[in-house]
């Protein structure tokens, strides 16, 4: 068991590092013992910390490491999901500043928008299909805190999953309005493709990975709510940004979302 005091400790730096721009050595190292049921307790007192500090309120859910080309990148093999913060929402039209990230990348990602509560106490794809609002192409940026994003699952966890920011597009569809297993997707940077994949890439459907992080809410005593956001996880790896990049994420039957760096 670690003290509260150390994973309070370890909350604050992860804070910091972020508030601060630079890197943390991952944690596993100094505490070996760090579980994932430990890291998401960590990962509540980092979002705590955020929420009073930079006065801003929860807006959804984030997943991660819920597809292949995910998991083998990062060399982690489980999902993880974080918290998204109504301050992390980038506005589609708005050039992105890199000033205040350590080492950005960003990766397509389907948004999932709610009309109801997803309270269990089991909660199933159809549920989760159900309580959806509207789908929406997504990007989110992600930032990990730990040198070089490396990093072990409890680690990621604690980081909040590496979340950093997300766009959402800004044309909605139902999910009957989209193939949600065959679904195209095409991840171009500066005009250049640089990966495809399927929506079903995502645990072999997007709400399964919801429907899953769904239940591990409600084992921790929270829930998705109605009005949250929900990001899928990445369906593809993730590109570094610089300076002057574009980006753009094009879903079959979908308004393409793209997004521009500032110089
Ligand atoms: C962990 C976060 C993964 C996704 O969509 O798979 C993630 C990371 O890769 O740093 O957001
Ligand atoms: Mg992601």
């Amino acid at each position: 068991m670690m003290k509260t005091d150390t994973l309070e400790q370890i909350a604050y730096e992860l804070y910091l590092a972020e508030r601060d721009v630079y890197e943390v050595t991952k944690f596993v190292e100094q505490y070996p013992e760090l579980t994932v049921e430990t890291a998401y307790e960590i990962q509540a007192k980092l979002i705590e910390l955020k929420c009073k500090h930079e006065q801003t309120t929860i807006s959804g859910f984030k997943l991660g490491l819920t597809s292949k080309a995910k998991q083998q990148m990062m060399g982690v093999h489980e999902p993880s999901y974080g918290v998204l913060l109504a301050n992390m929402a980038l506005n589609v039209q708005q050039p992105i500043s890199l000033k205040s990230l350590i080492h950005p990348k960003i990766e397509p990602e389907v948004a999932f928008v709610f009309k109801q509560d997803l309270i269990g106490p089991v909660v199933t794809v159809a549920q989760v299909l159900t309580a959806t609002e509207y789908i929406a192409p997504a990007m989110e940026i992600i930032d990990s805190r730990y040198l070089n994003f490396n990093f072990t699952l409890p680690d990621v966890i604690a980081d909040n999953s590496s979340s950093s920011r997300y766009i959402v597009g800004s044309q909605k569809y139902t999910v009957s309005e989209v193939d949600l297993v065959n679904m195209g997707c095409i991840f171009s940077q500066n005009d250049e493709i640089i990966a495809t994949s399927t929506a079903g890439s995502v645990m072999g459907h997007p709400a399964r990975a919801i429907a899953w992080m769904a239940n591990k809410l409600i084992a921790r005593g929270q829930h998705i709510r109605a009005g949250d956001v929900v990001l899928s996880g990445a369906l593809t790896g993730s590109a570094t940004m610089r300076s002057g990049d574009s980006f753009s994420v094009s879903f079959d039957g979908m308004e393409p979302l793209s997004v521009q760096v500032e110089l």
